[in-house]
């Protein structure tokens, strides 16, 4: 009988599949047609039969909707980009890169914010004014903390379903997070460890199944990225997600200093954040 599967193994001659209907696992074989056809990421929907206990023939591979090179993960439905305010500092200017290179890869960037209970008032402050900010401007924020575990089960609830990888500056906690959602209580060094054991290549990924049919991936994506490597100047602009909603009197507009300029516009009535509207001109390195 035809089973459906989603590849959650994927190391140089290794084929994990994780049968989406009964939990259990194979390793996979593919069909020579199958190869012929296309490599096999992680996050790949397969089609097969089970022959054995542990084998699992592939015969076809659903269309993919996206594909990610950093990590290597297809059908990618949500990548986190996680923060803090504190510890280390916050920095919208990597989170504002890191947006506009997931938009444009098309794997919808949602923020989490961890390690909130480092926060004193001053901190919660901060955290909620930009929290606003980039709610304002279109992205879902979360709030979480890997330590006490606020917020986690939220997070899981949000990604039912979903196939998601981490994004973030080194230290703000992704391999944290991830051991709290698919509840491997380690400590932290020991958790790279150990989800990294058995990996003899630096292409290996691995999807951890949690929650209501989720999987999040254990290799995470950019800690930080210059947007200009993967896209030109004039492009940036179709990535800041509140942009989009005005239309400028010239449509090649590039926000800076046009006349008829309905962002600057939308900056100056408070309707754009500053914030983001300044991580703009650096990036496309118009700062004066
Ligand atoms: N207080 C507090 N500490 C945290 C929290 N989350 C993570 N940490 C600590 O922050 C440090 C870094 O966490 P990691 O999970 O290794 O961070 P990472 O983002 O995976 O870092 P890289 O692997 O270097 O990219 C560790 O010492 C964690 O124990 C949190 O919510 N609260
Ligand atoms: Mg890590
Ligand atoms: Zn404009």
């Amino acid at each position: 009988m035809m089973k459906r599967g989603i590849v959650i193994d994927r190391e140089a001659q290794m084929i994990g599949v994780y049968i989406l209907d009964t939990g259990e696992t194979y390793r996979g074989f593919p069909r020579k047609k199958v190869l012929k056809k296309t490599k096999i990421y992680a996050g790949d929907f397969v089609l097969g039969e089970i022959v054995d206990k542990n084998t699992f023939t592939i015969e076809d591979i659903e269309k993919r909707k996206n594909f990610l090179k950093r990590p290597p993960v297809a059908n990618v439905d949500k990548v986190m980009i996680v923060s803090t305010i504190k510890f280390p500092d916050f920095d919208n200017f990597l989170v504002d890169n890191l947006l506009v290179v997931y938009e444009y890869l098309k794997s919808d960037p949602i923020i989490v914010f961890n390690k909130i209970d480092l926060l004193d008032e001053e901190g919660l402050k901060e955290l909620k004014r930009w929290e606003k900010i980039y709610t304002d401007a279109g992205y879902d924020v979360l709030k979480v903390s890997a330590s006490t575990g606020e917020g986690i089960d939220k997070l899981t609830d949000y990604l039912a379903g979903t196939i998601s990888v981490f994004a973030g500056a080194s230290g703000v906690g992704k391999s944290s997070i991830l051991s709290k959602l698919i509840g491997v209580e380690l400590e932290t060094g020991e958790i790279s460890k150990k989800l990294k054991r058995g990996r003899h290549t630096t292409t290996g990924v691995k999807l951890f199944p949690f929650g209501d049919k989720s999987f999040v991936g254990d290799t995470p994506g950019f800690s930080s990225v210059d947007a200009l490597y993967f896209l030109d100047k004039r492009d940036i602009r179709n990535y800041f997600r509140e942009f989009l909603r005005y239309s400028c009197k010239f449509p090649n507009c590039m926000h800076i200093n046009e006349p008829g300029c309905e962002v600057k516009l939308a900056v100056e009535k408070g309707e754009i954040s500053e914030e983001r509207y300044r991580s703009y001109l650096k990036i496309i390195k118009d700062e004066n």
